[in-house]
């Protein structure tokens, strides 16, 4: 597992070199918004459950299939196993957004996902559509500038939203 520091240390060290200026400029970036990445994960955690609830919901609502009997989320067990998994990604997703690096995030959930996806009969593409409902749910929490001293989050929400798409993109 990688954060923003140790992917530049092991890229400097794999040139056998120090860590270069625009490293340095883009660190001084993740310093910069430090505080805003830390209340984005703490927004987003503090609202996980409604998050995953919510998209799960939008999701049936729209492939009701899936909770139609034979459909992949059909019956409690399964329909756990679900708004579980749904859980998972978005916790992982918490901790790349708070280490700044998609390695954790890549390595400990996404890795093998698709092929277990693949061998359990779960529809990939139905996971990647509920992915990218609570990115679009935990965006708009941790964007919320309401009662906050406004700043420019651009770039960090977009950070943020790169690292759901990937979980879609490695299920979809
Ligand atoms: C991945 N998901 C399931 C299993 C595993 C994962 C390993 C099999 C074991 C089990 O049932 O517990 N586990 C999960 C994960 C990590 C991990 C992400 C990462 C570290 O360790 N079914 C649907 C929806 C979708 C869904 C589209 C959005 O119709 C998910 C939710 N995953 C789903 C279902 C099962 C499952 C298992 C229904 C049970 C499948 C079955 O037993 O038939």
């Amino acid at each position: 597992m990688l954060d923003a520091y140790t992917r530049v240390v092991s890229q400097a060290d794999a040139r056998g070199d120090y860590v270069s200026s625009s490293q340095l400029d883009a660190l001084d970036k993740v310093v910069a918004d430090g505080l805003k990445r830390i209340d984005a994960v703490n927004r987003i955690t503090g609202s996980a459950s409604a998050i995953v609830a919510n998209a799960a919901r939008a999701l049936f609502a729209e492939q009701p299939q899936l909770i139609a009997p034979g459909g992949n989320a059909y019956t409690n067990r399964r329909m756990a196993a679900c708004l579980r998994d749904m859980e998972i990604i978005l916790r992982y997703v918490t901790y790349a957004t708070f280490t700044g690096d998609a390695s954790v995030l890549n390595d400990r959930c996404l890795n093998g996902l698709r092929e277990t996806y693949v061998a359990l009969g779960v529809p990939g593409g139905s996971v990647a559509a509920g992915v990218q409902k609570m990115k679009d749910a935990a965006i708009a929490i941790a964007n919320d500038r309401n009662n906050i001293t406004q700043g420019d989050c651009s770039s960090l929400m977009s950070e943020i939203a790169g690292y759901f798409d990937q979980a879609a993109a490695a299920v979809g």
